[in-house]
């Protein structure tokens, strides 16, 4: 198997942003980018498959649906490059339908190793599938996939699961145009947004019944606990899912259930916590259709085809690179 180590986040740089997070005046933050350590990672596989989450299901379907349309859209051969791949199941479809038609190189980036190699057991059986994973940051493992380029291959990228979602709508731009700037026109983009729907499904699918999303959203303290010598107590905190009408997103955050004091020796720091004061761990803004068209506008692609599911509003957008 070849998997490429770029640069995995440092622990000083988990420091300093557990550091700039918990030492804000107002509300303290911690980035979600942390919650995937191999923990982590293994509990969002279970989120994937928990009844109240439909988000990932959807994209299945869609995947499944839409791969012989985006095989027959993307020449071969290609490069296809996936953003946070998960466990790789999602894009078997996808990959399938491509390789029957060519050579494909699959380039999966992803933070945490484990879910790299699960990804690469999944797939291994496909045939005339060259695989070469990236433990990285997204644009870095990009930049990497991007410069395995031969003439006359393409780029696809895929961002798929609604990840997009955790950056602020306008961040999300901003990451969409640094995706594009590692593109060629005519290169494509397939982009996974998970769309509005009632509050009260929404708030199950962040606080479901197993609690598995509360131990996803706890792991992050405790990461800091093994990863800073921080001493959280796990049992002083709850999880907790809201709906922002505002912003239209999910927000995740973890109340302190006492009045309390936390060391976190790796970073330097001492957090004093109210009761009831919140961390706030994540966003997932949720999107309408004109919406996603607009941020294809403004990142330099134009929409070429959309699939929406219809059980679990969810759209998967194919982009082309202007
Ligand atoms: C990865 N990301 C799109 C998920 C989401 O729905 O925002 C992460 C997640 N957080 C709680 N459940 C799932």
């Amino acid at each position: 198997m070849l998997i490429q180590s770029v640069a995995v986040p440092s622990l000083s740089e988990l420091a300093q942003d557990v550091r700039a997070g918990l030492s804000k005046k107002g509300q303290k933050e911690l980035p979600c980018r942390y919650f995937y350590d191999d923990i982590g990672s293994a509990l969002f596989e279970v989120i994937t498959q928990l009844p109240e989450y439909g988000l990932s299901r959807a994209g299945q379907r869609l995947l499944r649906k839409s791969a012989p349309a985006i095989a027959s859209r993307v020449p071969s051969p290609v490069i296809v490059a996936e953003l946070g791949c998960g466990s790789g199941r999602n894009t078997r479809w996808l990959l399938e339908a491509l390789s029957r038609r060519g050579p494909v190189t699959y380039c999966p980036i992803e933070i945490s190793g484990a879910a790299l190699a699960t990804c690469k057991r999944q797939l291994d059986d496909i045939d005339s599938l060259s695989f070469v994973g990236f433990q990285c940051e997204y644009l870095e493992g990009l930049a990497e996939a991007s410069s395995l380029r031969r003439t006359a291959e393409h780029l696809l990228v895929l961002f798929l699961g609604s990840t997009i979602g955790n950056f602020s709508r306008l961040q999300g731009v901003q990451f969409l145009q640094q995706v594009r700037q590692n593109l060629m026109p005519g290169d494509f983009l397939l982009l996974g947004t998970d769309l509005e729907k009632p509050v009260p499904q929404l708030l199950l699918a962040y606080d479901d019944s197993l609690g598995i999303t509360a131990a996803f959203n706890l792991n992050l303290l405790a990461r800091l606990n093994r990863e800073l010598e921080a001493d959280f107590r796990l049992d002083q905190f709850r999880h907790v899912a809201r709906y922002n009408h505002q912003e239209r997103r999910i927000e995740m955050h973890l109340l302190s259930t006492s009045k309390q004091t936390v060391t976190i020796p790796g970073a330097g720091l001492t957090v004093r916590l109210e009761r009831g004061e919140t961390i706030w761990t994540e966003s997932s803004h949720k999107y309408n259709v004109p919406e996603v068209t607009q941020m294809a506008q403004q990142s330099g692609f134009r929409c070429d085809t959309q699939w929406l599911d219809e059980e679990w509003p969810f759209a998967h957008t194919l982009f082309v690179a202007e």
